[in-house]
């Protein structure tokens, strides 16, 4: 990290109605990246769809402590913190203590805030659990008259859909989203929500176990704000409303974006029509080496759509052969890149009722809580083992090709997808690239 604070202010222009009356500095907290990944800063959400629901008249402040420091000499009149990972709380918690001694009033919100907010509570002035959309007006009211409640708790009233966005990205200061001078994906959201309820997921607690789509106009109109061609699309699951699936998949198509996503549903034309609205690679659970996951595999493939393998390591039915077999199965599949993770008990997920039950959790250091360390006592191995085959897993996957190359290759085909679509813009455009024998359109 240098020196010089990100403080990002909003240029009056970017807001219309503006009478700023007050300051709110967003932050947040740096959290450990997994020991094995190359790291990379992806702009982060939950900050700037927060951002949007502030009324115009306050002026926001931002710091993503992952690319810059905290300033701590700004003079904001409320400190806001952001926090989506349990293992991002503890910085959290320090960096708020430190703005109370110095008189500052801090609220917390995001993910982990909901996640929690009993631990929370002792180092806020106020904590708000659910959405912001329509609500935070109110909380600025009140603390304009010293009335700032210590719990705002909309858990269980999520806003309308129709309420979201277009999140207010002007905050962030894009030049620090890049990967060796590429520009990172812009994320957005088409949805909220989802009904599956896996065992590891504490998604259910936080939005919902409804899906809830936005309209598909709103989002559509959001994407055509956003100055990049490449997106993530984070919604928890595009599997699960078919209709919606082809009416917004349908609407995005001429937009010619290329995005990621977590997984899409496995129906013919569902992927279809995906591919054709710019899907370039998915996040794909891979868990067994059964033929129903050999064919999502093949079926995503053959629709010319990349996977990146997400394979959780330690549930009850994996012993050691069990995980090397794992491997071997997705090297034989040519996974594009896969991300291996240790099961971690998060707070709010069914995977934790059951281990807090059978007394199998051995750390409730929420800095251990990466999802690349082994905090519970596994079935079938010891904890030793499994955190070694966490290492052999990463090791053997990527004995050819390391993550880098991998990585490459997706980038490759995504500037073969743009420069097909003339879509395809050089970061550099001084510098001259072609790319397998295609010609690259000047900026
Ligand atoms: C996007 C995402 C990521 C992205 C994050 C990119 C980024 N820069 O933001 C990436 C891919 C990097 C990521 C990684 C991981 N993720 Co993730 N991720 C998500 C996901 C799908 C969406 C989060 C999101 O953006 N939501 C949309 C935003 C708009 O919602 P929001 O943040 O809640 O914001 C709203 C309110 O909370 C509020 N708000 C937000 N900030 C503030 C601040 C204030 C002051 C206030 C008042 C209000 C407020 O306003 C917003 C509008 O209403 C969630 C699932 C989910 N359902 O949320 C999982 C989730 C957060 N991830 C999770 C996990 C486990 C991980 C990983 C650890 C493992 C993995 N492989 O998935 C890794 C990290 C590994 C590591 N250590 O390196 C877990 C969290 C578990 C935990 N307790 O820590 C979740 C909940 C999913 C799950 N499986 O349960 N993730
Ligand atoms: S793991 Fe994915 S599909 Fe399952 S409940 Fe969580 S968000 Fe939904």
């Amino acid at each position: 990290m240098d020196n010089s604070f990100a403080c990002v202010h909003i240029r009056t222009e970017d807001r219309t109605r503006r009478d700023v009356s007050m300051k709110l500095q967003l932050i947040y907290p740096a959290w450990p990246k997994l020991d094995r990944q190359t790291v990379f800063q992806l702009p982060p959400h939950g900050p700037v769809v927060f951002a949007a629901t502030v009324p115009d008249e306050v002026d926001i402040v931002f710091n993503d402590e992952n690319v810059d420091d905290v300033d701590y000499s700004c003079d904001a009149d409320l400190i806001g913190i952001s926090v989506m990972l349990t293992c991002q709380l503890p910085r959290a918690l320090e960096i708020a203590d430190k703005f109370r001694e110095m008189g500052k009033c801090v609220i917390f919100g995001g993910i982990a805030t909901m996640l929690h907010s009993e631990e929370i509570a002792s180092h806020a002035d106020s904590v708000f659990l659910g959405e912001t959309e329509g609500r935070f007006a109110q909380v600025i009211d009140d603390f304009k008259a010293g009335q700032l409640q210590p719990v705002y708790d909309y858990m269980c009233d999520p806003p309308p859909t129709e309420s979201i966005g277009p999140a207010r990205r002007s905050i962030l200061n894009r030049q620090r989203y890049n990967y060796r001078g590429v520009q990172m994906l812009d994320l957005v959201h088409a949805s909220r929500g989802c009904k599956f309820d896996c065992f590891p997921c504490c998604s259910g607690f936080l939005g919902g176990k409804t899906f809830r789509p936005r309209p598909v106009a709103k989002v559509v109109e959001e994407l055509e704000s956003i100055p990049n061609n490449r997106l993530f699309f984070v919604d928890n699951s595009l599997a699960q409303d078919r209709d919606w699936l082809i009416e917004f998949f349908t609407a995005i198509k001429p937009l010619k974006r290329k995005w990621v996503s977590h997984p899409v549903l496995y129906d013919p034309e569902v992927l279809k029509l995906a591919a054709e609205a710019g899907c370039w690679y998915v996040y794909q659970a891979i868990f067994d080496t059964s033929d129903v996951i050999r064919d999502r595999i093949k079926m995503l493939k053959d629709h010319g759509i990349g996977v990146e393998g997400t394979i959780i390591l330690g549930t009850d039915d994996q012993d050691e052969d069990f995980v090397k077999r794992l491997i071997e199965f997705l090297c034989e599949n040519k996974l594009d890149v896969a991300e291996f993770t240790v099961l971690t008990p998060f707070p709010h997920t069914r995977i934790r009722e059951q281990l807090v039950a059978e007394g199998r959790i051995l750390s409730n250091n929420w800095l251990d809580y990466t999802a690349d360390k082994v905090v519970f006592q596994p079935k079938l191995m010891s904890v030793e083992k499994l955190q070694e085959l966490y290492q052999y897993a990463w090791d053997t996957f990527y004995a050819d090709s390391g993550y880098q190359l991998k990585m490459g290759e997706l980038f490759r085909r995504v500037i073969g997808l743009e420069m097909d679509d003339g879509t395809y813009r050089r970061y550099t455009p001084r510098k001259r690239r072609r790319l397998a024998g295609k010609k690259v359109r000047p900026t």
